[in-house]
């Protein structure tokens, strides 16, 4: 039986997860369309159940199959017709349920009933993606990644429909088509798959000047997430947030994580592709499983609408981002992502974001980027989904009720009562009503912005600076992360075939963000350093940006970090279990990694039970390595290529390895230079060995080791 706080049936309790019996108003809203085939008949579509699931209806045994099989017909029917058209654009992702809670109240920036008071909470369905890779392309691609939110409001639906990089390519919704073409696999042989490592991105970029700041991002570490949780996500464009009084005001919408923003190292990303290419799904589903959720902080910066024009920038140029350090970010709430779909297709898959999808209290901007996505998500929605009736597929049903003329067309699911399917009517008293705009519970009213001028197609001269913010976006990396985006830009050039898109990319972009970024990208394609840009460059109003690197948002302690402990037969079982206790007791995870899946025996007599062997979960899916001690566990070890590779392939990528008692001696004949993540000690040290590595884990990579790690034949 069901009881009102807990809607899974209590006899299935104990076949599911905690996490997945966490619920909101919208989670209970979809119970009644869930189905569970526990218990019962299979049967046709129209319910008849079926005795032969196994043969098809014939004249004789070895007959030929008769058309009259309505139970078989039925079934290829509906497989042939199982596949609808992937997402254009972020066909690849993943999603998950949770909650967002508002700080404070906040209506004097806003009447969005869902920030208006301390405490409320608003269900959330998040959906995660890459951008230019099909439905099946690896997670850990070099991409943009999507991070789409629903708000389901008490006053309707709100989508946040962001990226995690707070910039975007183009700063016209007319040149998306030719942007997406160019960075799609090419359209005489589809290759590459999900990479802009090719010759038509980079000929359409290396031409496009205001795609410098956006490349330059995904370029850099931000393009390569190591986890969902651990990325930041941007709104891009400028909106507005309108309180009761009708005052309006300028936001960014920040989502900033709670984890901490940290990213792969480039040869795990190309590993990992490979050896668990949902590397990134896995990571949320698992996550949420155990209970371990997502988290992050919603911010908003502030302008306001006398200070529009403040700015060495245009607020309605998505290619620009407003810098932190010249306007903060106010945090107006925390969401949590705490509970997985039940099924993939109808919730992931089905579910339709629409930037347009907003609440009184918010409201769009001229940003003529945003704009033309306010047409476009409709459209291709009608196509993905099937027809105008998708809000009423149970995800994308708001939790607000929902009332109109809008009637019929395919797959129409509500059946509307009544005479009147129009308004005004009188037949049936006039209903359903429009409502007035008020401070709360009012109708949606659009901020009424005065607007003049001629009917042109033309490009703000304001928009005409493209190199600045990426030059203060590169002058605010830290050295490890300016050398892996020259590593990315000597990479992705390096596959472009036609040398003159390499030189102008180098010559004509590059030049005009920084010299020596430019220089060291040309040397390393052997061709010509530039010399001196091609555009005249305006005075930097700010020099650089702390908030842009990386390395300024590490979270300071090892919550959800993986790592791998490394055991064979005879191993030192007090020390594993040791060092997996301290691990959990900071909210880290440890999986014990061995020759093979059977189980260890340790010498103490114990039986461990192995979670993977080395090709089962290698070391790119961890942040970190253990070895224990046991003289036979590390002979074992020693002896075995793929375990030696996973310890220099954990130290090429910069992670910490911590090794004990003789341990110690299979990590020393590696000759491996030491350094504050390489840590020893003898077999009964745990306690000071588990703090040195939880403190090298914390910083996430050992950065310092990144130029000998080149010499690492892993
Ligand atoms: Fe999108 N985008 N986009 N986009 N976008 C889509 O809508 C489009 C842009 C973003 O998880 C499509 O339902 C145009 C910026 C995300 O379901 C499509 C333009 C940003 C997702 C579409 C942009 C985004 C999409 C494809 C330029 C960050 C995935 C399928 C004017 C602020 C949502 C779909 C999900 C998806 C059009 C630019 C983010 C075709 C025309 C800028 C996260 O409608």
């Amino acid at each position: 039986m069901s009881d009102s706080k807990n809607p899974i049936p209590s006899e299935l309790a104990g076949t599911d997860t905690v996490d997945r019996r966490n619920h909101n108003a919208k989670l209970d809203a979809l119970e009644t369309h869930r189905s569970d085939a526990t218990g019962q008949a299979l049967t046709t579509n129209q319910g008849v159940r079926i005795a032969d699931n196994q043969n098809t209806l014939k004249p004789a045994s070895r007959g030929p199959s008769l058309l009259e099989d309505f139970i078989m017909r039925e079934k290829i029917t509906h497989f042939d017709h199982e596949r609808i058209p992937e997402r254009i654009v972020h066909a690849r992702g993943a999603a998950a349920h949770g909650m967002f809670q508002s700080y404070g109240d906040h209506s004097w920036l806003t009447k969005a009933s869902f920030l208006a008071a301390e405490g409320k909470e608003t269900p959330v369905f998040v959906r995660f993606s890459t951008v230019q890779g099909s439905r099946g392309s690896a997670d850990t691609v070099r991409d943009v990644r999507g991070f789409a939110t629903k708000f389901y409001t008490d006053e309707g639906n709100f989508d946040l429909v962001g990226n995690n990089i707070p910039v975007f390519f183009i700063q016209d919704a007319i040149k998306f088509p030719d942007f997406v073409h160019a960075v799609k696999p090419e359209p005489h042989n589809e290759i590459p798959q999900a990479q802009s490592a090719h010759d038509s991105f980079w000929d359409f970029v290396s031409l496009v000047p205001e795609s410098a700041h956006m490349v330059l991002w995904a370029m850099s570490d931000r393009g390569i997430p190591r986890s969902y949780r651990s990325m930041e996500g941007f709104g891009v464009h400028t909106f507005r947030l309108i309180n009761a009084e009708g005052v309006s005001r300028f936001v960014k919408f920040h989502w900033k994580p709670l984890a901490g923003a940290y990213s792969l190292v480039w040869d795990e990303t190309l590993k990992l592709a490979g050896k668990d290419p949902d590397f990134n799904r896995r990571d949320l589903w698992e996550s949420i499983e155990m209970g371990d959720y997502f988290e992050w902080e919603l911010g908003v910066q502030v302008v306001e609408e006398a200070d529009e024009h403040s700015f060495d920038f245009d607020l309605l140029d998505a290619t620009k981002i407003i810098p932190e350090e010249l306007v903060p970010v106010q945090k107006l709430g925390k969401m949590t992502l705490n509970r997985n779909p039940d099924n993939f297709f109808a919730e992931t898959e089905q579910v339709a974001f629409h930037i347009g999808h907003i609440v009184p209290g918010i409201d769009f901007t001229n940003d003529p980027l945003l704009q033309g996505r306010l047409f476009s998500y409709t459209d291709t929605q009608l196509l993905r989904l099937g027809g105008p009736n998708f809000h009423e597929i149970p995800i994308n049903r708001p939790v607000a009720p929902v009332h109109n003329n809008q009637r019929d067309a395919f797959h129409r699911q509500t059946i509307n009562r009544g005479r009147a399917n129009y308004e005004p009517n009188s037949v049936d008293n006039g209903w359903p009503k429009e409502t007035p705009p008020a401070a709360s519970g009012g109708g949606f009213e659009s901020y009424p912005e005065r607007i003049e001028g001629h009917k042109i197609r033309d490009r703000s001269p304001s928009f005409g600076d493209h190199f600045s913010q990426a030059t203060l976006f590169w002058n605010s990396m830290s050295a490890p992360e300016k050398e892996h985006i020259i590593g990315a830009y000597t990479f992705e050039l390096g596959k472009v075939e036609r040398i003159f898109i390499r030189e102008r990319q180098v010559n004509q972009i590059l030049a005009n963000i920084d010299l020596e970024l430019a220089a060291r990208v040309a040397k390393n394609l052997g061709l010509t350093p530039p010399t001196a840009p091609t555009v005249e460059k305006k005075p930097l109003s700010l020099e650089s940006s702390p908030a842009l690197s990386l390395v300024n948002h590490l979270p300071g302690g090892i919550k959800s970090r993986k790592v791998a402990i490394l055991i064979a037969d005879g191993v030192d079982a007090a020390a594993v279990q040791a060092f997996q206790k301290k691990l959990e007791a900071e909210g880290a995870m440890a999986k014990l990694i061995g020759p093979s899946p059977a189980p260890v025996t340790a010498a103490d007599g114990q039986v461990l039970m192995v979670d993977a062997p080395f090709d089962g979960m290698p070391s790119v899916v961890f942040d970190g390595v253990f070895i224990p001690g046991g003289v036979a566990s590390v002979q074992t070890l020693g002896e075995m290529g793929d375990a030696l590779h996973y310890v220099l392939e954990a130290y090429k990528h910069l992670k910490p390895i911590a090794a004990l008692g003789d341990a110690q001696r299979l990590v020393a004949s590696l000759r491996l230079q030491t350094d504050e993540g390489l840590i020893g000690g003898a077999d009964g040290d745990v306690g000071p060995v588990f703090d040195s590595f939880a403190k090298a884990l914390a910083q996430h990579r050992i950065w310092a080791r990144e130029p000998l790690a080149k010499a690492i034949p892993a």
